[in-house]
């Protein structure tokens, strides 16, 4: 029997989330990423904002000159966390075969689900009004009996867009769009099938396996089934994150150590919280310094206990900071870590005397007050002084 999968992704998320709050924002070029004078990129572009060329990567500076009257916004993550809650809560309540991907979008297997509702489309239509009434955000959906066509037709549908593929119509469906339409589909990849002569899938379809395996390996069978319409993947949980990253791009760049500490203490504490959620401590941990030349370098080190205190995790991270600092005088960028080699907490370790389990009692109680009152209502010593772009390692 043929699946019936859904791709479900909210339209402008972060500038509708935005808007919910500000209704006066609505219909106008609104651009959610922070600043314009500062060194950020665009995060989120509402539709009036793209109609300039405005996209989501693009630096703020150029999104600016693009559109001067736009509004500049910068992000509010515990706004987004609780709306992206609140629309993977509503997607459960239809199926439950659910693959939640990023904060604002998932693939929703409803094969069997649609018949109390008459048709896939009809269901669609139900879910996109329930995400509407209770976020007041709009959302797009495609529908399909594979995953990778469901992504391709939401896109496509956007902003507020329903796209059935019925079955049978997929290779009709993809024949006539531009290779680059298709997941996996790079900058890189796109050149190389344009110095190919291949612009479209129907082209990328007629190649024979060889030729693409030949040219792209593992990744060139991927786009052969995909460019005939053919993905097995089944929804299903993304499995567990294998690492925890977050970096910071300074406003200006910097060689001073204390600040450059102060903003490290601010990353680690961000990660171990991570850590804390995900019940899990962490035994590899890494720095990131991009200078001033964009110049990167990475330190690393493994840790004889694997931990989740902030204290531990900072203290680790400064001592390959001040390593790192001392062979290279250079002004800073940008600071990452990245902390990886995670193991299950499980219970309480026995072990920890009671001078050990301080900085853990107090991780936790920072912990709970942030998830509270968001992640600026309490510092520490160390990271009072954060200044930049926040993103990921
Ligand atoms: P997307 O769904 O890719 O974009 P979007 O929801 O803003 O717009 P669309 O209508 O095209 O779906 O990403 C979801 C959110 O993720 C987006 O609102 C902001 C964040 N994001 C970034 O922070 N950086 C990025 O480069 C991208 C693409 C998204
Ligand atoms: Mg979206």
């Amino acid at each position: 029997m043929a699946r019936c999968i859904f791709h479900i992704d909210l339209d402008a998320f972060f500038v509708s989330a935005e808007e919910v709050l500000n209704p006066e924002l609505k219909g106008k070029p609104v651009i959610v990423g922070g600043d314009p004078k500062c060194r950020g990129v665009v995060a989120s572009a509402s539709y009036e904002a793209r109609t300039y060329g405005i996209r989501a990567g693009m630096p703020l500076a150029k999104a600016r000159c693009l559109c001067p009257q736009a509004i500049f916004i910068r992000s509010h993550f515990p706004l987004y966390k609780d709306n992206s809650d609140k629309f993977i809560k509503i997607l459960g309540a239809f199926s439950p075969h659910i693959e939640p991907l990023g904060l604002d979008e998932a693939y929703l297997d409803v094969t069997g689900y649609e018949e109390p509702y008459g048709s896939p489309e009809k269901l669609a239509l139900a879910i996109k009004q329930r995400i509407n009434k209770e976020l007041n955000i709009t959302a797009s959906v495609g529908i399909a009996t594979c995953k990778v066509i469901a992504k391709i037709a939401s896109d496509l549908s956007k902003p507020d867009g329903l796209l059935e593929i019925v079955p049978g119509e997929e290779q009709s469906f993809l024949n006539p769009l531009p290779i680059a339409i298709l997941p996996g589909v790079g900058k890189k990849t796109e050149q190389a099938l344009n110095d190919m002569g291949i612009t479209t899938i129907r082209e990328l379809a007629r190649l024979p396996l060889d030729t693409i395996k030949g040219q792209f390996g593992a990744t060139g069978a991927v786009l052969y089934s995909y460019a005939r319409g053919i993905d097995d993947r089944k929804v299903e949980m993304p499995g567990e994150s294998k690492s925890i990253s977050q970096e910071l791009t300074f406003v200006r760049d910097t060689l001073d150590r204390k600040f450059i500490e102060a903003n490290l203490h601010s990353l680690c504490q961000e990660v171990c919280q991570d850590l804390c959620r995900q019940n899990k401590r962490a035994k590899c941990i890494a720095i990131k310094l991009r200078y001033a030349d964009f110049k990167t370098v990475t330190r690393q080190v493994t840790l004889k206990e694997a931990s989740d205190v902030t204290r531990v995790v900072f203290t680790t991270t400064q001592q390959l900071l001040i390593k790192a600092l001392t062979q290279q005088k250079k002004p800073v960028r940008l600071i990452g870590i990245r902390i990886s080699s995670l193991v299950c907490k499980g219970k309480q370790l026995p072990m920890f005397d009671s001078g050990t389990k301080k900085p853990e009692h107090l991780d936790k109680a920072i912990d709970k007050i942030r998830s509270k009152y968001g992640s600026s209502a309490i510092q520490t010593g160390n990271g009072s002084s954060s200044k930049g772009n926040q993103g990921k390692f």
